[in-house]
């Protein structure tokens, strides 16, 4: 077989490049990729190679991301204020850090809201030099609110305000976090919880908890907020739902010691008859979420906790400490748990467009950020992508604007409870295909997770024909969205 040398460049050459360039920038939490001075992120890429990859195309009914925006809505209002600032963290069972935070803290408020509320966030940036931005983790919303510096907006630069407006449409657990420069942005702390409580509940619990693991600062590990674990208050006999958000880059294993548990949702959408288990570690990828349902022993302590990291232990209820398990314990496996449910999505329906996208070290098929063409879709099309994770370390993978069902797993069809996500975690290996319909007309993201990641090239886009924007991402506006 011959090998060309475009192959050779960019399965071969780019990697080690790579490889030297991060470590030379400590395991790539810095920016390494150059920008150029002005990219136009509707217009991205190279036309004709892959598919239907390319330039998103002129239909001569343009519509501008800047003009969709949320349609009017029933719900109550809730209204909240964010303010971006650099500051110093007093870190509970930990050291003193300087971090940016929202209104104060980090992570910044919990914002609770309701199915179908009419959310406003009015953010400030008091004085992140780079400007800010605020991006909806999971939410789909209309593109203009995406909050992504030089594709839905510009950053907001310090004295400035920018106001979010979205209906919160499906409940469950998310997050925010600064899409400008959101490799630093996130670390120095600019995230948040965002809990969409249901209309109608689907499992019943009578404690809910949401808890942040993040690494701040590349110093601490924190679980909401501190640096010595966190005690959930819970009694014996109460069910405890417990939403997990994985804000830092690195896949974490969490573990449940002192009880069974189920998973009852992943990115915030609920499983089908999730059954209960004991004793498997759960990996959850940079960004995800897991929500756990819990009930508490008639005695005793029950522990969730990271295998890696001793700092990310949540302890509910009194008394004694669980047996911890096993660090060679099972790896929980979504493919087959819960119960099938027809939603007629399946691997076998005719898409209307299909791409495959190979996942390199810091690179999707061999191109970088810009290089990379946009997978374009149209209104109405039923979109498959295949994700072969073909080098380095985990990328979790993630889409803005969309819920995708996860089709097939290294070939196989999943067995058990449908999954809808807006992120998939590959290891070394792994091949995914994912299915989603194109109804939220707008500009998108497709990025790794791993925001080290993001920010040296793993960042690309789903653009709707038709569909531009007048903000520009380079070093000419100073959007950086990594
Ligand atoms: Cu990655």
């Amino acid at each position: 077989m011959k090998i060309g040398a475009t192959f050779l460049l960019n399965r071969i050459c780019i990697p080690i490049l790579c490889i030297v360039v991060c470590l030379a920038a400590s395991a790539c939490g810095n920016r390494n990729l150059k920008f150029p001075e002005e990219i136009d992120m509707g217009h991205t890429g190279m036309s004709g190679h892959e598919g239907h990859a390319g330039s998103t195309i002129s239909t001569g009914s343009e519509r501008s991301c800047e003009k969709l925006v949320e349609a009017k809505s029933d719900g109550p209002t809730r209204t909240f204020e964010l303010t971006a600032a650099k500051t110093s963290a007093n870190v509970p069972g930990g050291k003193t850090t300087k971090a940016w935070t929202f209104n104060g803290s980090t992570p910044g408020p919990e914002l609770r809201v309701r199915e179908g509320d009419r959310v406003v966030v009015k953010l400030s940036n008091q004085d992140i030099g780079k400007g800010v931005t605020i991006h909806w983790h999971g939410v789909v919303l209309p593109c203009s609110q995406d909050g992504v510096a030089g594709v839905t907006q510009d950053a907001v630069m310090p004295g400035e305000q920018f106001t979010y407006e979205f209906v919160a449409k499906h409940p469950g657990t998310y997050w925010y976090h600064s899409h400008q420069q959101s490799s630093e942005q996130a670390t120095m702390g600019l995230i948040g919880r965002l809990i969409v409580e249901p209309k109608s509940t689907t499992f019943r619990y009578d404690r809910d908890y949401a808890v942040t693991l993040q690494k701040l600062n590349d110093k601490q590990y924190l679980t909401n907020g501190r640096a010595d674990g966190l005690a959930l208050e819970a009694k014996p006999g109460e069910t405890v739902r417990l939403r997990l958000i994985n804000a830092y880059n690195e896949v974490q294993w969490m573990g449940v010691a002192g009880a069974d548990f189920r998973v009852i949702s992943m990115d915030g959408q609920d499983l089908n008859g999730p059954r209960a288990l004991n004793g498997e570690w759960i990996p959850i990828g940079g960004g995800q979420r897991y929500d756990l349902l819990i009930t508490m022993p008639e005695n005793g302590q029950v522990q969730v906790y990271s295998k890696e990291r001793k700092e990310w232990n949540i302890a509910l209820g009194q008394g004694r400490a669980p047996e911890k398990l096993d660090k060679d314990a099972k790896e929980f496996d979504f493919t087959s748990y819960g119960t099938p449910k027809e939603d007629g999505i399946t691997p076998q329906m005719k898409f209307d467009r299909s791409y495959n996208l190979e996942l390199g070290l810091l690179d999707i098929n061999g191109r970088q950020f810009h290089e990379i063409p946009p997978l374009v879709v149209k209104e109405g099309d039923w979109v498959k992508v295949r994700f072969e994770h073909k080098f380095g370390g985990p990328h979790p993978m993630h889409l803005h604007g969309h819920i995708f069902k996860v089709l097939t797993k290294n070939g196989k069809a999943l067995s058990g409870s449908p999954i809808y996500a807006d992120s998939i975690l590959l290891l070394r290996g792994d091949v995914y295909e994912i299915a989603f319909r194109a109804d939220n007309p707008g500009l998108w993201m497709e990025h790794c997770h791993n925001l080290g990641h993001a920010a040296n090239g793993m960042t690309m886009m789903v653009n709707y024909e038709g569909v531009t924007t007048p903000f520009r991402v380079g070093t000419k506006s100073g959007n950086l969205p990594d």
